[in-house]
């Protein structure tokens, strides 16, 4: 891919700030900074991830679980205005007046949060997944944009993703920085890949972590309303709600496979294996072991 027009794509769609890249039509230093202020209540609960590693799945979860409404389908009311992300708030809502408790989305490194959320106010649930999924599924989505005027292919996204030029940086640097400030938060880990093998167990975590009796029927009920082929046909979770100027779905879904281990349809040998060497640099000291198959067996966060 031409260096020239890439880089110029690039400059138009993306700024820098902090160290991180933030979409430049979604959001603006000044909202970034503003957010380090944000008053916390000890009710917030702040779902935070990488891109593509399943948040809009995880804030479908947590609004059937603190919505009765959403649960029973009586309100019209989509994901995003239920649970917004801080840093694109595109339906400008007034964080401060909202009543208790208030859910939030974040794509933040730890260091762009919140401050007061180091002190364990609030809530926050960490959701991740396998970094080779994650990107192949981000580079998906870079096709999805309406005001990225280039198509990327597969080398020149993995190049831009191990290097951390993709929207949120490095996937490496969010990862780390959360993990090993843990301690500064009041902190749920969970992964894309336990959802997968068994979503009611997450289900009871995350209803564990907040504080939230609920009986099997309702539980039955987050997980048949969060399984990915209803989510796909339910308009208020698909996020086709979208503005086509954001994102243009005639190219492609915000819930288009779902799966572990997509990125071996995708990737090819070599580039797996560049993409172990980069993983096994950055993360050797990091007690983590992803699933990298739905086969595979033993996974999770080592305390
Ligand atoms: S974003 O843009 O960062 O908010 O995207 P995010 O929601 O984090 O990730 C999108 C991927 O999550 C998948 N997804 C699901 N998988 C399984 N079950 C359910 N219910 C579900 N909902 C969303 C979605 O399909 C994207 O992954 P890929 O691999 O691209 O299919």
């Amino acid at each position: 891919m031409a260096q020239e027009g890439l880089e110029e794509a690039l400059n138009y769609f993306v700024f820098k700030h902090k160290g991180i890249y933030f979409q430049t039509d979604v959001t603006t230093p000044e909202v970034i900074d503003s957010l380090e202020h944000m008053e916390i209540r000890d009710s917030d609960v702040f779902l935070v991830t990488y891109p593509k590693s399943g948040t809009i799945w995880s804030q479908q979860v947590l609004n059937l679980i603190f919505h009765e409404g959403h649960r029973k389908g009586l309100e019209d009311i989509n994901n995003m205005a239920r649970a917004p992300w801080i840093e694109y708030n595109l339906y400008n809502i007034n964080f401060d007046s909202r009543q208790s408790p208030r859910l939030f989305t974040s794509h933040l490194p730890y260091y762009l949060m919140p401050k007061d959320l180091r002190f364990k106010r609030g809530k926050i649930i960490y959701v991740c997944r396998n970094p080779k999924d994650a990107m192949v599924s981000f580079y998906h989505f870079y096709k999805l944009f309406s005001r990225l005027h280039v198509t990327l292919d597969l080398e020149t996204f993995l190049d831009l993703f191990l290097s951390g030029r993709v929207i949120c940086g490095s996937w490496f640097d969010h990862f780390r920085g959360w993990y090993t400030h843990k301690e500064d938060y009041n902190i749920l880990f969970l992964t894309y890949e336990e959802m997968k093998k068994d979503l009611r167990s997450a289900v009871m975590k995350i209803c564990n972590f907040v504080d939230i009796k609920l009986d099997d029927q309702a539980v039955d009920t987050i997980v048949e309303k969060s399984s990915f082929s209803t989510m796909r046909q339910d308009p208020l979770a698909n996020y086709e709600f979208i503005p086509k100027d954001l994102l243009d779905f005639k190219k492609g879904d915000f819930l288009r496979k779902g799966t572990v281990g997509d990125w071996k349809n995708t990737m090819t040998v070599t580039q797996s294996e560049m993409f172990d060497r980069v993983y096994k640099e950055k993360m050797k000291d990091l007690p983590i072991k992803f699933l990298w198959d739905i086969n595979d067996e033993e996974a999770g966060m080592l305390k």
